[in-house]
């Protein structure tokens, strides 16, 4: 028997961010296609509007992972994909005939899919999430909530803050980058709500007369996009809505300006023959 767990909704999830409000892109006759299990890192682009905006929003849907009997390690392919990333932007950008405008295929947030236990953190979310968070900003959701009672939710919601605060896992948005009294105040609101417990659908449904994206239970339609139903629609307006170039900017200024400096330092240390003979490789 297979001892994998089953998945917590990353594809779906991802799905749900393109087809919701914001997006530009039609759902109307999507047929309904079971969403394979994801076996590789693999990126999704689509335009969005916001404002009146066009921008181009790209989510990259990673397997799941830890579902190995030998669990170590596991974030590498995670954490190698990021530093790729940077790795490509700097090379871009210290190009004696740099482009005009650089290419930016950085990952500007990780959404960090936490399985709704109800009780609290594994050591491996611990892990993954500590490592993360010191290379891309981190924004932790509670995945299929709906398996959870608002009570059960509530708990956990409060459980896993705790936990992040014990173990120093500092998450988007990080109170040491408030830019001012403003900021505070609607960053700490969010970090109250922090992680968010979601929902995810790419199917509608008729709801009094409306087409809406849902979840049918035993129970009713969870309507995904309902504040009242689930929290997916905050997760949505924070990542596409009110801090999209906030968080674009504290990745850019503080995650990538680590790695930049990092390995321009080790450039020096192989120029004046200080380092050993490997290669630079950067790990975390
Ligand atoms: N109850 C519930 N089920 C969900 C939710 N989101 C997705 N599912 C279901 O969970 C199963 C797995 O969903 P996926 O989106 O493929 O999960 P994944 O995390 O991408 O899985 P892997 O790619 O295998 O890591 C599917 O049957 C989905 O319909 C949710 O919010 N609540
Ligand atoms: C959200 O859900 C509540 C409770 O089911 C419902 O009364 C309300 O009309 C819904 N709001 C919207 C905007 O659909
Ligand atoms: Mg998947």
């Amino acid at each position: 028997a297979s001892k994998r767990q089953s998945g917590l909704g990353k594809s779906t999830l991802m799905n749900t961010l393109f087809k919701s409000k914001v997006s530009r892109k039609s759902v109307m006759g999507t047929p309904e296609e079971r969403i394979p299990k994801t076996i590789e890192i693999k990126s999704i682009s689509h335009d969005i509007e916001e404002k009146g905006v066009r921008m181009k929003l790209t989510v990259i849907d990673t397997p799941g992972f830890g579902d190995q009997i030998n669990n170590e390690n596991c974030w590498q392919p995670i954490m190698k994909f990021i530093n790729d990333q940077y790795e490509q932007y700097l090379q871009e950008e210290i190009n004696i005939d740099r482009k005009k405008r650089i290419p930016d295929s950085r990952v500007h947030c990780c959404i960090y899919f936490i399985p709704p236990t109800g009780h609290c953190l594994r050591p491996l979310d611990v892990e993954f999430m500590r490592r993360l968070s010191k290379v891309v900003n981190i924004v932790p959701v509670i995945a299929k909530a709906d398996t959870l009672t608002l009570e059960e939710r509530d708990f956990f919601k409060k459980k896993i803050r705790e936990e992040l605060r014990a173990y120093s896992i500092d998450v988007y948005p990080q109170k040491e980058f408030d830019e001012d009294a403003e900021d505070r105040l609607i960053n700490e609101k969010i970090r109250e709500m922090i992680p968010f417990a979601v929902v995810g659908s790419d199917q509608e449904y008729q709801v009094n007369g409306r087409r809406l994206l849902g979840r049918k239970t035993k129970w009713g339609t969870i309507e995904v996009e309902n504040i009242t139903h689930c929290e997916f629609a905050y997760l949505r307006d924070l990542l596409i809505r009110t801090h999209m170039q906030n968080i674009k900017d504290i990745a850019s200024s503080i995650h990538y300006e680590m790695y930049r400096v990092r390995r321009l330092n080790e450039n020096n240390m192989q120029a004046n023959g200080l380092a050993d003979h490997h290669p630079a490789s950067p790990e975390i």
